[in-house]
């Protein structure tokens, strides 16, 4: 027992010295840190037992040097590898800027990385704001605890092999901050505007930076770091493009021009697929939106449209084309209302229009895959097929109807909306609609996305009303 026990106190006195001798001098606002010289643990307190925290000269910003971090164990970590400063003498008024290059090496979709986490400093380096690259859709989001759900989205996929520079805008003043990207030499984009911080920057606690690769599969390089005072503009110089952006309401889009990098429909294709604008196949006009996944199952490549802007009463109808050329070894979701932009946990948030592994339509209603009720049906391929979605926001129901070559073949649903959240389209926490092609082998097109008051479209063929059609237009009235 003695022995045991004075092992234990000779190894706390061993932990202690060693945190002692490689104790970080805090930076002091405001400062920029290059990298090009001095050792990292100067001012950073660098955590390498599950990975990689060191200087490089392999890639670089600013001079010859920047910081590498890798994480090589399985599982996950919030503090390890890491690099962590604390800043001492942020104001606690006015705006400051925070800003961080980083170069991605390999990106692991499968979680998010905290490529820059303002606040705490132990393993909650989010209690003001975390920057990061996003599951999925490996765009930039921000997260706090208060808000409780990530957010952002700017439509631009961080690839690998490229720098980018983010900028945090933080108003100490209206506890608020905004994220801005730019890509290697191009514009600044607004990524996130006026997010709420879930603590003063620099308070106390507070005041720590922080990155991390959090998941296995990620590495990045990470140079010029700084923290001092907004020097631009308001709104910031240039101007930013606002982002995400929002569908009208109402809206029909033809998919007749690109969508582009950034606009209103995304496409994100970071991996094994596309998302493309067509000229293969269109319902409408000579174009259409492409959407293919060559291997593995996953949420990229997609279509995404942000719905904020549709009423959160009475019924609500979407509708649109698809063409499908083939099916896939796992689950086509190619109409998701939700949030698969952001991958919480529940990705069937409101409702999922699929193709399962066996090549019958099903629908999620959040809980469970349904089939229609006339029993399980088959796409038909290399044609054109309309689906009609109606929302009855007040009932919280809804219903689904799908033409096929001008016959109304299936199929209306009369179900709730997830029933634990009672939510509409275009909540506010869950306001986007995906296409998805998800399971590998997946290929079709989309064309004509409409949102509108329900019944105010005039879809073409009218369905005609099947054996449930009372219930819905009931529903309308
Ligand atoms: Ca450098
Ligand atoms: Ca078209």
């Amino acid at each position: 027992m003695f022995h045991g026990r004075f092992l234990a106190i000779s190894m706390m006195i061993v932990l202690l010295q060693a945190g002692i001798a490689h104790s970080q001098a805090p930076y002091t606002y405001p400062f920029t840190e290059n990298f090009e010289s001095g050792g990292l643990n100067d001012n950073w307190a660098p955590a390498t037992s599950e990975g990689i925290a060191q200087l490089s000269t392999d890639q670089a910003n600013s001079g010859s040097r920047s910081v590498f971090l890798e994480r090589t164990q399985s599982a996950h970590s919030y503090t390890d590898p890491a690099i962590l400063a604390a800043v001492d003498g942020i104001p606690q008024t006015g705006k400051i800027e925070v800003n961080a290059s980083i170069y991605p090496v390999t990106l692991d979709g499968s979680n998010f990385i905290h490529v820059l986490a303002l606040g705490g400093n132990t393993g909650n380096a989010y209690s003001c704001v975390t920057v990061a690259i996003a599951t999925g859709s490996f765009q930039l989001e921000a997260f706090n605890f208060d808000q409780g759900f990530w957010n952002g989205g700017s439509g631009i996929v961080i690839e690998t092999d490229q720098w980018y520079h983010i900028k945090v805008v933080v108003d100490q003043d209206a506890d608020i901050y905004s994220v801005f990207l730019t890509v290697g030499n191009g514009s600044e984009v607004l990524v996130i505007q006026n997010g709420t911080l879930g603590a003063k920057f620099g308070s106390p606690d507070n005041n720590h930076i922080m990155s991390f690769p959090f998941v296995p599969g990620n590495s990045y390089y990470v140079d010029d770091v700084s923290v001092k005072a907004f020097t631009g503009d308001t709104p910031p110089t240039p101007t930013p493009t606002p982002m995400p952006v929002t569908l009208d309401f109402p809206a029909c889009e033809d998919f007749e021009t690109d969508p582009g990098p950034a606009g209103v429909f995304q496409l994100l294709g970071h991996t094994s697929g596309v998302a493309e604008w067509s000229t293969d196949q269109a319902r409408s006009g000579t174009r259409s939106i492409h959407l293919r996944k060559d291997s593995g199952n996953s949420d990229v490549p997609r279509l995404q449209v942000n719905l904020s802007n549709a009423p959160q009463t009475g019924s609500i109808e979407v509708e649109f084309d698809t063409y499908f050329v083939t099916t896939a070894t796992n689950f086509i979701q190619f109409g998701h209302f939700g949030n698969k932009q952001t991958q919480i946990t529940d990705g069937y948030k409101i409702m999922t229009l699929g193709i399962n592994p066996g090549a019958e339509f099903q629908a999620n209603d959040g809980v469970a895959w349904l089939d229609p009720i006339g029993g399980p049906i088959s796409p038909a391929l290399d044609m054109w097929t309309h689906h009609r979605l109606v929302f009855d926001q007040i009932n919280k129901l809804w219903s689904y109807w799908q033409t096929v070559d001008g016959q109304q073949e299936l199929q209306l649903y009369d179900q709730e909306l997830t029933a634990d959240n009672a939510i509409a389209v275009g909540d506010e926490a869950f306001p986007w609609f995906s296409s998805i092609p998800f399971g590998s082998g997946a290929d079709y097109y989309l064309d004509n996305f409409c949102i509108h008051v329900a019944g105010a479209g005039t879809p073409t063929p009218t369905p005609t009303p099947g054996p449930n059609a009372v219930e819905y237009w009931e529903l309308l009235e």
